[in-house]
């Protein structure tokens, strides 16, 4: 990604355009701005170690297994601890939930509860990191229901429409925030340089036409006929659509962030052959429904195939969903597929 010129005249910091959203509420008390830019200093705390760790540091793994059956990177503790910590005595939050604990975190007793509720997924594609591959932090922010106190289950059970603010964090070439607070989504460049994410996407729109198709072809013979369908139509065959390249990472928030610039769908669709995925991969809460917001407000759409992800109705902390996300019309294809040939 190229570098940011510094134009004193335009600098757009993202302390500053998080102040500037915040006039959208007049009510504002300015509590949900400091939590994002708490979060940004979290990005950065993780990128400054993502690009700088050593290889006992970044290779070495820890001998737990986190509550998914997968086994904890070191990056993912270090990413996880900082987060929480940066947010745990602010008075901001009422509590927090990773995907990497099994519970939801509560704030120490010695600190104040704040009337918000944190979600995140710290290090999203931690398989990738032994490969240099890019990873990402993905974060999603709620009212607390409860009323006072430590937050409940509850809290976290919300939809995704309920969400106040979400984003994610992308450390690749580039480390960049992307973030929305209801008023379209903006994306910010870490110069480091100065220490500080700058403006670089102002008021990100997914294009048109689409560029890509996004997906683990590897799993095809496990998908729904739909699904399969769905995947032909994408590749050109009789009355599909042409000209779209596959491009899969294997980094949610990388091929999520590169369909939203270029234009296209991203899915991790149910896969009957594996009993862990009877309803795909991702987590409905630390992944699929903040990054559900940010399509939905860049113009876009994402469904389970059936129903717009925002409206599911968590019944668990760590709840699978299939998900297919990018531009609108992609994604309503795949329900008029699955609708026509799965049951
Ligand atoms: P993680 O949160 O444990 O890293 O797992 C989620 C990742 C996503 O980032 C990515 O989209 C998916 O797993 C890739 O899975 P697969 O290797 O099955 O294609
Ligand atoms: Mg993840």
């Amino acid at each position: 990604m190229a570098r940011i010129s510094i134009d004193p005249s335009r600098i757009m910091t993202i302390e500053r355009h998080i102040l500037e959203e915040q006039t959208y509420h007049p009510e504002a008390t300015g509590v949900l701005t400091n939590l994002l830019y708490d979060l940004a200093l979290a990005g950065k705390v993780i990128a400054s170690k993502t690009t700088r760790a050593g290889l006992a540091e970044i290779l070495g793994r820890t001998e737990d297994i986190n509550i998914q059956g997968e086994q904890v990177m070191k990056l993912d503790r270090f990413a996880d601890l900082t987060i929480f910590r940066l947010n745990d005595h602010t008075g901001r939050v009422a509590a927090m939930a990773s995907e990497e604990n099994e519970n939801f975190l509560a704030v120490p007793d010695k600190y104040p509860k704040g009337k918000y509720i944190l979600v995140f997924d710290p290090l999203d594609g931690s398989s990738n990191v032994d490969y240099n591959v890019p990873i990402g932090t993905i974060f999603g922010v709620y009212k607390r229901i409860s009323e006072d106190g430590p937050g409940t289950l509850e809290d976290f059970l919300q939809p995704g429409h309920s969400l106040v603010a979400s984003g994610y964090i992308a450390y690749g070439s580039s480390t960049m925030f992307v973030y929305t607070a209801g008023h379209g989504v903006h994306g910010f460049t870490l110069d480091s340089t100065v220490g500080e994410f700058l403006l670089s996407h102002p008021n990100i729109r997914i294009p048109t036409p689409p560029k890509y198709f996004s997906v683990n072809l590897g799993y095809q013979i496990y998908w729904s006929k739909g699904v399969r369908r769905y995947t032909e139509y994408l590749q050109g065959h009789e009355g599909g659509i042409k000209g779209l390249s596959l491009r899969y990472i294997g980094t949610f928030v990388s091929d999520f962030h590169r369909n939203l610039l270029a234009g296209g769908v991203f899915y991790y669709p149910a896969d009957r052959r594996d009993p862990k995925k009877p309803h795909g991969k991702l987590r409905l809460l630390y992944e699929c429904a903040p990054l559900s917001f940010i399509a939905e407000q860049a113009g876009g759409y994402a469904s389970d195939g059936r129903q717009r992800i925002l409206d599911i109705q968590p019944k668990s902390l760590h709840q699978r969903t299939p998900i297919f996300v990018g531009n609108r019309d992609l994604v309503e294809k795949v329900e008029e597929f699955i609708r026509e040939n799965d049951s």
